[in-house]
């Protein structure tokens, strides 16, 4: 199951796509965030690729037809790089999205864990064909995970989402120079920057300031179950 996420315009606000981030009702421990089982997963390379093909399909359903200011929302699908390398993934996506009359951009993937990744090449090569199908991919946790500048170069990509976690032992005014030229290298590469886990209003502006494009964290949403998203953004 999913809780979904908005992501929005840093400058005004509006919410431009939601990310999908992968939830499991379990029935001692109660609801488990993707940090508590995803990476189980990912050891094994056929649950991960059920997993995120029966995530794939929900996402899609789940958010087709929702609009905000009579744009068809996007929905972003999280993909381990584990699973980038199957051949056969573009082509489910793109059954995937003719079962869900989903038009190219309605989709876009974004690339975690990248420690996982067996060889790159492969993984160029499925993000190129899932560009061509309108499908456009982000590299997630950028400064926070394991995506690397070796990535940001090299990967077929259009974003790049900037994880404000590390600079929560930084001082303001320095975490504001980075982020500026982090987001002045990513504009230079053709990229666009979302700012993740944005949880105060202070945040909110430094990012803005510093030149990213897009907002997303508890201080526009946490991430919601599909009914209460739907109530959001009412
Ligand atoms: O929601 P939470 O903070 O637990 O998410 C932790 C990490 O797990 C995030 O980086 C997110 O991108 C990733 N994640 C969430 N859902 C999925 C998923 O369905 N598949 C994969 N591979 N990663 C996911
Ligand atoms: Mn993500």
């Amino acid at each position: 199951m999913f809780h979904y996420q908005p992501i929005a315009d840093a400058r005004t606000g509006a919410v431009v796509g939601l990310e999908a981030l992968a939830r499991w009702q379990h029935p001692e421990r109660g609801l488990l965030r993707a940090a508590d089982f995803i990476e189980l997963a990912e050891a094994h390379e056929p649950t991960m690729w059920d997993l995120t093909m029966h995530g794939l399909d929900r996402a899609l359903a789940e958010v087709a037809g929702l609009r905000q200011q009579g744009n068809q929302l996007p929905v972003a699908v999280n993909v381990s790089p584990a699973i980038l390398h199957r051949d056969e993934l573009v082509d489910e996506v793109s059954r995937a999205m003719a079962r869900h009359s989903r038009p190219a951009g309605s989709l876009s993937v974004e690339v975690t864990e990248w420690a996982h990744a067996a060889d790159a090449e492969p993984v160029v090569r499925t993000l190129s064909r899932l560009a061509e199908l309108g499908v456009p991919a982000a590299l997630d946790d950028f400064g926070s995970g394991y995506s690397s500048l070796a990535e940001l170069g090299s990967l077929p990509i259009e974003t790049l989402k900037l994880d404000l976690a590390p600079f929560a032992r930084w001082t303001a005014e320095n975490s504001k120079l980075a982020i500026h030229g982090i987001a002045e290298v990513a504009h230079a590469l053709g990229l666009a920057v979302v700012a993740e886990r944005v949880a105060e209003a202070e945040q909110w502006t430094l990012v803005a300031n510093a030149g990213c494009d897009l907002v997303q964290g508890d201080r526009i949403s946490p991430p919601l179950p599909r009914d209460e998203i739907v109530a959001w953004l009412d």
